[in-house]
């Protein structure tokens, strides 16, 4: 059994940070409220490896991958319920579920991948209604036998496009039931797998017929207060090496031109570069930005988010620029070598504890020293800022929030385990 500091002791070490922080002009209360109104959507995928209900192919397929066989994966929606419940009892702050059309529940009936509707995801928006969470939604273009050529949106087949085309359109129909069940409006991103292995002789040609299938599926016009509609691009996938369709160029583009949120993923990009910095060169251009929270290790692996720089970084951005509005905020990574709760909860409290510690960054003091040409101290600051008491400020967030506290959370996971996923 893990131990850590009693509520008392949390609260005093609290009281303690808040004179620190004070002496910088930063109001620990007001940021304890600000870190915990943030969305975070909580991907349903890290719960069963991107398996899905409808199992149409025989395994994942889309250039992604889960690694790993640790016991105890939710094998149907009572069970991914189930776990999201417990995974959110351990998160503090405003939480979503992203769901994606794999995730519909049809009742034993074969339900093609274009005609699944709102009426398939009933039993999740009752749920989340009930558990107070707001939902989000993805169509699925993979996993199906229509995208085993490795093109969907962009097949050079008008039959196979407009197959494809019927799940986008759907997909808007199902988040827009979402918002206006849960009250908060629903992200639909849309992410294709398109692309080749090796080099294409033609990489014109996909992409026209992207941007047409795209048109397609966005013809009817969105209600803001009900769905927000997101395009996700990428570098590369597993045997879409050579070529991505929809790279980032082409939705940056898309995005820009049709005003609609553009989504980032962590993991999106050549291995070494990081998104920080693309939040205010495109913030000028684009309504909103849509953040896949991910760890990419040497390849788009999708590894847990760790509270790291690059995840620090993305979040004084957003809170430097003023951006929390502007930015929808979801994880995305999908890890099976351990229990998939834990693998939740470590992402989720990494991406909301950045949150925290943006909001308590001196963003002003830094912005007028910089004014100044004080750039020493511009430095300095910046370096002194990395060892305040940012631990004493989140354990009062999960007091706060009514979460465990530190280590805590271990023993409730490690029990749920035992009682629940080894008996599956
Ligand atoms: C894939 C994209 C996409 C998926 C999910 C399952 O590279 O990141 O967002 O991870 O939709
Ligand atoms: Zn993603």
């Amino acid at each position: 059994m893990y131990k850590y500091l009693t509520d008392d002791q949390i609260k005093a070490n609290y009281a303690a940070a808040k004179q620190t922080y004070a002496l910088l002009g930063v109001d620990t209360d007001k940021a304890l409220k600000d870190a915990a109104a943030v969305p975070l959507s909580l991907h349903c995928w890290q719960g069963d490896d991107v398996t899905g209900f409808e199992k149409a192919t025989d395994g994942l397929t889309g250039g992604i991958m889960a690694t790993g066989n640790h016991p105890g994966r939710a094998q149907n929606g009572e069970q991914l319920r189930a776990d999201l419940d417990l995974a959110a009892s351990l998160i503090p702050g405003t939480k979503k579920v992203n769901l994606h059309a794999l995730y519909a529940e049809t009742e034993g009936k074969k339900v093609p991948r274009d005609e699944v509707g709102p009426e398939h995801f009933t039993k999740w928006i009752a749920w989340a209604k009930k558990a107070k969470l707001g939902l989000d939604f993805n169509p699925s273009y993979f996993s199906h036998p229509l995208a085993a050529s490795g093109f969907t949106l962009s097949h050079a087949d008008k039959k196979t496009r407009e197959f494809w085309i019927r799940n986008g359109i759907q997909s808007r129909k199902i988040a827009t039931a979402m918002g206006k069940a849960t009250g908060m409006p629903a992200v639909n991103n849309q992410w294709i797998p398109d692309g080749s292995k090796d080099l294409p002789a033609d990489r014109l040609s996909p992409r026209l017929r992207l941007k047409d299938s795209l048109d397609a599926i966005f013809a009817e016009k969105a209600d803001p207060k009900l769905l927000i509609d997101a395009v996700e691009s990428k570098l590369f996938g597993i045997g879409s090496e050579s070529y991505v369709v929809g790279s980032h160029e082409f939705y940056t583009a898309y995005a820009v031109q049709n005003q609609m949120p553009l989504c980032l993923d962590m993991g999106h990009f050549h291995p070494t570069e990081t998104i920080a910095d693309k939040i205010s060169g495109l913030l000028p251009f684009v309504p909103g930005l849509l953040l896949h929270v991910s760890r990419g290790v040497r390849w788009d692996s999708d590894h847990v988010v760790i509270y790291n720089e690059d995840v620090q970084a993305v979040f004084n951005e957003i809170n430097r620029s003023g951006a929390w509005k502007k930015v929808w905020v979801a994880l995305d990574f999908f890890d099976a070598s351990i229990n998939r709760i834990m693998a939740w909860t470590v992402g989720a409290r990494a991406a909301r504890k950045a949150m925290l510690s943006a909001l308590l960054e001196p963003a002003k003091l830094l912005k007028d020293e910089e004014k100044a040409g004080h750039f020493g101290a511009r430095l300095a600051l910046m370096e002194e800022l990395k060892n305040l008491p940012l631990t004493a400020v989140w354990d009062q967030l999960c007091l706060d929030q009514g979460v465990p506290t530190g280590t805590n959370w271990i023993n409730v996971s490690d029990k749920y385990e035992a009682d629940v996923l080894l008996k599956r």
